[in-house]
C-alpha cells in the first residue's frame, strides 16, 4: 500500500515530512553551510542574485554524513523510491532583502518519453535550515504542475538573465494563480519530484535563509541508458551548461575513504560509451496534460 506521503508526492509532485532530522543535525548541517558560505565572491552573488548564491557541495566532503543518512534512506523506503543514486547538492542561501526567484523546474530529461509518466525520474531532498515564511523568502509551488500543463510553463527561461536578476519585472518572478506557499521549520524534509514549477518568495527579512538541497534518482538501474550516462556525468561535473563550464573540480568519488565510504553505494554507475541524453529543460506541452489541467 502505498504511504500517504507518496500519495501526496505524486498528485501534488511535492510532500512534506516533518521533523526528520533532530536539531543537533540541523547545527551540524549549519555549520557546514557557514563554512561554505564564507567562500562565496561577490562575482558568484551577482551571477546567482535570484537564488542568493548556489554552492556545489562536492567541494565540502562533510555533507558525506548527510547524503548518505539512514533517516534519509529510511525515507526512501517509506515513499517507496529505492534503488536510487545522488547525482548533485547545493547549498542555497538568500540573503537579506533579496528578490525572489524565478519560477522553472529543475528536470532536464524532457526528450525521454517517460517524463511523460508518473515515474519519478528525479526527486529533490529539501532540508531548510531555518524556520520558513513568505516573509523570508519560502518556497512556492504551483501543485500538480510535474504533470500537468500551466500557463507558466508557456514563458521561456532564460536561465542568466533571470538569475542575475536583470528584469525585476518578468513574470516569472511574480506570484501566479494557484501557487502555495511552502512554509517549513529546520527538521522538515520537502521532497519535490524535479518536474515540479516552483520558486521562492522574496527574502525581506534581517536573516539569512539557508537551504541544503540533495538531488536523487530512484531505481537508477531501470532508467534508460542515456539518461543513467547523462545522470553520471553531471555527478562527475563533467557537463557544460549555458556555455559555462563547472567552476571547481573536486569529485566525491575522490572524497577520501571515510567520507566516500558513507555514500559511495549511491554513486551512479553505468556502461561507459553510451552518448548521454540532451539536456532539455522544456516540455512538450502538447505531451504534458497528465490527468488533468489548469
Ligand atoms: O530557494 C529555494 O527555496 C528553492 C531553490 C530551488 O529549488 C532552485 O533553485 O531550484
Amino acid at each position: 500500500m502505498k504511504s500517504t506521503n507518496r500519495e501526496k508526492l505524486e498528485r501534488q509532485g511535492y510532500c512534506i515530512v516533518r521533523s526528520l532530522f533532530d536539531q543537533s543535525m540541523i547545527e551540524k548541517i549549519g555549520q557546514w553551510c557557514d563554512k561554505a558560505l564564507e567562500n562565496v565572491s561577490e562575482n558568484h552573488r551577482i551571477l546567482f542574485k535570484a537564488q542568493g548564491c548556489r554552492i556545489d557541495i562536492s567541494d565540502y566532503p562533510d555533507f558525506s554524513e548527510i547524503i548518505g543518512h539512514e533517516a534519509l534512506a529510511a525515507l526512501f523506503d517509506e515513499l517507496d523510491l529505492g534503488g536510487h543514486v545522488f547525482n548533485s547538492g547545493s547549498i542555497i542561501s538568500k540573503p537579506p532583502s533579496n528578490p525572489s526567484l524565478y519560477w522553472h523546474q529543475d528536470w532536464w530529461g524532457w526528450d525521454e518519453p517517460l517524463s511523460y509518466t508518473d515515474r519519478i525520474p528525479q526527486v529533490n531532498m529539501m532540508i531548510y535550515l531555518a524556520p520558513t515564511s513568505p516573509d523570508n523568502g519560502c518556497l512556492r509551488v504551483i501543485p500538480g504542475s510535474h504533470r500537468q500543463k500551466h500557463p507558466i510553463h508557456e514563458i521561456p527561461v532564460a536561465y542568466g538573465s533571470l538569475s542575475r536578476v536583470e528584469n525585476p519585472d518578468h513574470p516569472l518572478y511574480q506570484s501566479w494563480e494557484g501557487e502555495a506557499a511552502i512554509a517549513v521549520q529546520p527538521g522538515d524534509v520537502v521532497v519535490k519530484d524535479a518536474r515540479l514549477l516552483h520558486s521562492a518568495y522574496a527574502n525581506t527579512s534581517n536573516q539569512d535563509r539557508t537551504l541544503l538541497s540533495l538531488n536523487f534518482n530512484p531505481n537508477f538501474s531501470a532508467l534508460p541508458a542515456g539518461m543513467q550516462a547523462r545522470i553520471k556525468s553531471i555527478f562527475m561535473r563533467a557537463w557544460e551548461f549555458d556555455g559555462a563550464s563547472v567552476p571547481n573540480d573536486l569529485l566525491m568519488s575522490r572524497w577520501s575513504d571515510q567520507q566516500r565510504e558513507k555514500i559511495e553505494h549511491l554513486f551512479p554507475a553505468c556502461a561507459d560509451g553510451v552518448p548521454p541524453l540532451n539536456f532539455n529543460f522544456s516540455p512538450d506541452l502538447d505531451l504534458l496534460n497528465g490527468a488533468g489541467h489548469f
